[in-house]
């Protein structure tokens, strides 16, 4: 259909992809950086209309529209297929088609799936080759598989990068994946949003597992022992950088680490022991490098000094090195912006795209976790909901049991960042912070929570956090970063029964006293009293907007979250 000049089958060796950079390099599709600085790193610049996934231009091609639901964007697979048969023919013509066997988790693990993504570019390549297991290796395992629902066909063409006719489809009943016109990561890097989450979760289903847009992290005490922790947050909240905190000091003269075990996507399972068991199904980072610094996250930075590409970030032509916004106060005199324009930083106007990326290998990462390709995963003690409210939701609660903790998570809401196309800091409704990421109807996806609930006979506890709220001049009051660890810690103890809580119409607070505020100058014992304080009058306003956001799924929201609302309005009074 796309007639290729050539084929190459990736085989996942130094060697042929040294050859893919050589190539890349001389179409100047990538850009060396510095050597020393900077080893075996590459900078690579976008089309300017194609800076951010496309949630308008995303379908999910079930073949029953009810199937895909009100959240998603649908159309006939049979119509579909036939309108992007046309758009990929003869879409490679004159180029080169690459075939990349990739493996989500390891290939040996019980729990790995596996994908082909044809696509026409190396850019894809190098960064499928950083985020997923690649290669001979996976066909291997493929081969030895022996359920057809492990194996996921990608198909990925550039094409014009035209906007108007830019997809990005899962066809969830077919395992697969068409994605064209787009060139830009979570479009066209077919292992991470579109098959780890959107395909994944339908497997998931109908499998009885999980696939969530979470982050899995580690905690140690002073023990030695640790705990694990899954997070869900909408993209470019801050996922990588709690992954990878770095307790503050009196947290580290105890003794306390945090582990990164991933930054974007869990895959979760019951395990034999009854315990929700995690893996982390991508093997890299693609992270957001705007405000990405050696204060707000050393370990994202170090992850990324060495094999990194970096997208639509300022190029420093002075020593070829890469800055962005919030990096340092130094930004380079002799700099050609993200669209590859000279650039005067003085001039106001930013020099990285908002949702400029890295992409680095997680194992470069200086706290990755030694369980990071542990085929069982890590047990998980507590999962963490969150987002950006400036109002309204406390900085934690936690929720009464399993079930009103799938309704804290359904009624989940976020001001919406620059990681899609579209309006940024619109407050709108991101259930699990899976509203871009379900592939199937959001309806049947809390039943499908619910039902997890009774599956898990010893489940983690559910939370909800808010970093981001704000004072009457906008300013953030929390400090955030390493200092979440002070609410981490709550949020463990709680878990294991050592903590105590303040009950609250939307769920147990803590008592002010229970967040360790100690060293931390900004804050004061009132401004926290603040931080926690539950607002009747806004909840009773937000309950208005989640009877408005319930009302979409009609009788397929199950009973048990309507429940849990009347509920709430009655504890509201
Ligand atoms: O573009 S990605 O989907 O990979 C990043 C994100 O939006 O979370
Ligand atoms: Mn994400």
């Amino acid at each position: 259909m796309t007639k290729p000049d050539k084929v190459v089958w990736i085989d996942g060796s130094d060697k042929q992809l040294d050859e893919l950079r050589k190539e890349s390099l001389a179409a100047g599709e990538i850009i060396a950086l510095n050597k020393e600085k900077l080893p075996d790193c590459f900078l690579h610049r976008t089309a300017v209309n194609d800076v951010a996934r496309v949630e308008h231009r995303t379908f999910i091609c079930s073949r029953k529209k009810e199937d895909s639901g009100p959240t998603n964007n649908w159309m006939d697979p049979v119509e579909m297929y036939a309108k992007l048969r046309k758009l990929y023919e003869g879409a490679m013509t004159g180029r080169t088609m690459y075939v990349i066997p990739f493996s989500m988790t390891v290939p040996e693990s019980p729990f790995a799936k596996f994908g082909i993504e044809l696509t026409d570019s190396i850019y894809v390549v190098l960064n499928m080759a950083i985020m997923t297991r690649i290669g001979t290796r996976v066909l291997k395992c493929l081969d030895a598989s022996k359920n057809p629902s492990d194996f996921t066909k990608g198909l990925h063409a550039k094409a014009q990068i035209d906007e108007e006719n830019r997809y990005i489809v899962q066809f969830p009943e077919d395992n697969a994946i068409w994605s064209i016109n787009s060139g830009y990561g979570g479009n066209v890097l077919l292992g991470k949003k579109c098959f780890a989450l959107r395909i994944a979760s339908f497997l998931g289903r109908n499998e009885g597992w999980m696939a969530e847009h979470m982050l899995i992290l580690g905690l140690e005490n002073p023990k030695g022992e640790v705990r694990y922790l899954a997070a869900a947050f909408p993209s470019a909240c801050g996922k990588t950088n709690l992954a990878m905190l770095i307790p503050p000091e009196i947290y580290k003269k105890k003794g306390y680490k945090v582990w990164c075990v991933g930054d974007d996507i869990a895959w979760l399972r019951v395990g034999p022991d009854g315990r929700l068991w995690a893996v982390n199904p991508e093997a890299g980072f693609f992270g957001v490098a705007p405000g990405t610094n050696m204060k707000s996250n050393p370990n994202a930075l170090l992850s990324c000094q060495k094999n990194a590409i970096f997208t639509n970030v300022v190029h420093n032509l002075d020593d070829d090195t890469v800055w962005w916004e919030g990096l340092d106060k130094n930004p380079p005199k002799n700099a050609l912006n993200w669209k590859g324009e000279k650039w005067d930083s003085a001039s106001g106007v930013p020099g990285a795209h908002p949702n400029s990326r890295f992409t680095a290998p997680a194992n470069q990462c200086p706290c990755i976790s030694s369980e990071f390709e542990a085929p069982q995963g890590v047990p998980i003690s507590a999962i963490v909901f969150g987002g950006r409210r400036a109002k309204t939701a406390p900085l934690v609660y936690q929720s009464r049991d399993w079930d009103h903790g799938v309704f804290v998570g359904s009624i989940m809401a976020s001001e919406t960042t620059a990681a899609a196309s579209g309006a940024v800091g619109v407050v709108r409704r991101d259930p699990m912070a899976m509203l871009p990421f379900c592939g199937y109807h959001m309806g049947d996806y809390f039943a499908h929570w619910l039902d997890m609930g009774k599956k898990i006979p010893n489940p983690p506890k559910i939370f909800n956090v808010n970093w981001f709220r704000t004072n009457d001049e906008g300013k953030f009051i929390w400090p955030g970063y390493g200092d979440n660890m002070r609410v981490l810690e709550w949020i463990i103890a709680r878990a294991f029964g050592e903590a105590e809580a303040d009950e609250s119409p939307i769920g147990y607070v803590p008592h002010p006293d229970d967040i360790n505020i100690e060293g931390l100058d900004e804050i004061s014992l009132d401004a926290l009293k603040g931080l926690l304080s539950v607002d009747k009058n806004l909840w009773k306003e937000e309950v208005k907007g989640i009877h408005e956001f319930y009302a979409k799924f009609g009788d397929k929201l199950p009973a048990k979250l309507n429940e849990e609302l009347a509920a709430l309005e009655k504890k509201l009074g």
